[in-house]
């Protein structure tokens, strides 16, 4: 079941119940330069040193959460190995966190990586699934806390594949508190600095998986005889001709002219 959505269509953060930022690091924003679906992205500038962070958080109570988004992000040339951390479950006092993280060698190779947190130990699960830049990948992670002690489960899918699977983790009985998205965090000193978008986020209590390719155009016909209709798309009048197509975030109105209905 999907419990909270975010596509950043609002053009702010204004769904999520806070965000945090490391102080040489500017707040998360909402942007139209790139989108995955829609007019806005949320977005983050992130700096070039390593270890700073800027995102945005939503407080939940569940023992079993999936939470999807769409990541992008821009090139960069990072100077050392390490992680970029895009996505979080975790509980408030961080004894147990599930990641979706990005692993770089020197050379430049990333591969998608899980990497959990149990009862205060790290550790990294990286995949074969390559990650490049400029490019929307559709990132899940699931987590679900133990029973009984050391059967938690961590996941991570990427473009609705199961990348990395870790049963009997050693996560705590309680619900998780918070997820988190955005720039989780980064162990990568880089060259310059680098973007970091994110579209399409749900959160929900089992899979939720890909949208599907962007939406390109609906069809709306509409009878306009023997009254005549108007139409507007986005508050623009459209030559009447009984159909209309646009995108499928557009408003779209249809009114009678007055002494038509006379
Ligand atoms: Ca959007």
């Amino acid at each position: 079941m999907i419990i909270f959505t975010d596509d950043f269509e609002t053009g702010n953060l204004s769904k999520w119940d806070g965000v945090y930022n490391e102080p040489q690091m500017s707040p998360p924003d909402v942007g139209s330069v790139v989108v995955y679906r829609g007019n806005y992205a949320a977005h983050v500038h992130v700096k070039s040193m390593s270890s700073v962070y800027a995102g945005c958080y939503k407080n939940i109570s569940q023992k079993h959460v999936n939470q999807r988004q769409y990541i992008q992000f821009t090139p960069f040339n990072n100077l050392n190995a390490g992680s970029l951390k895009f996505a979080d479950v975790a509980r408030l006092d961080l004894s147990d966190e599930i990641q979706a993280t990005i692993e770089r060698d020197v050379a430049g190779n990333t591969v998608w990586e899980l990497q959990i947190k149990e009862q205060g130990v790290w550790s990294k699960h990286p995949s074969t699934i390559v990650a490049v830049p400029n490019q929307w990948y559709c990132v899940e992670v699931e987590a679900q806390a133990a029973t009984v002690g050391g059967d938690g489960i961590a996941r991570l899918y990427i473009n609705g594949v199961l990348a990395v699977e870790l049963l009997n983790c050693n996560f705590g009985t309680a619900p998780f508190d918070r997820v988190y998205i955005g720039l989780i965090w980064t162990e990568m000193q880089c060259e310059a600095d680098y973007d970091v978008y994110i579209d399409d986020f749900a959160l929900g209590d089992s899979y939720i998986g890909p949208e599907g390719a962007p939406p390109t155009m609906a069809k709306i016909t509409y009878q306009s005889s023997p009254i005549a209709v108007n139409a507007t798309i986005d508050g623009q009048t459209v030559p009447s001709g009984g159909q209309i197509e646009a995108p499928l975030n557009s408003s779209i109105t249809l009114t009678v002219p007055s002494e038509a209905t006379t």
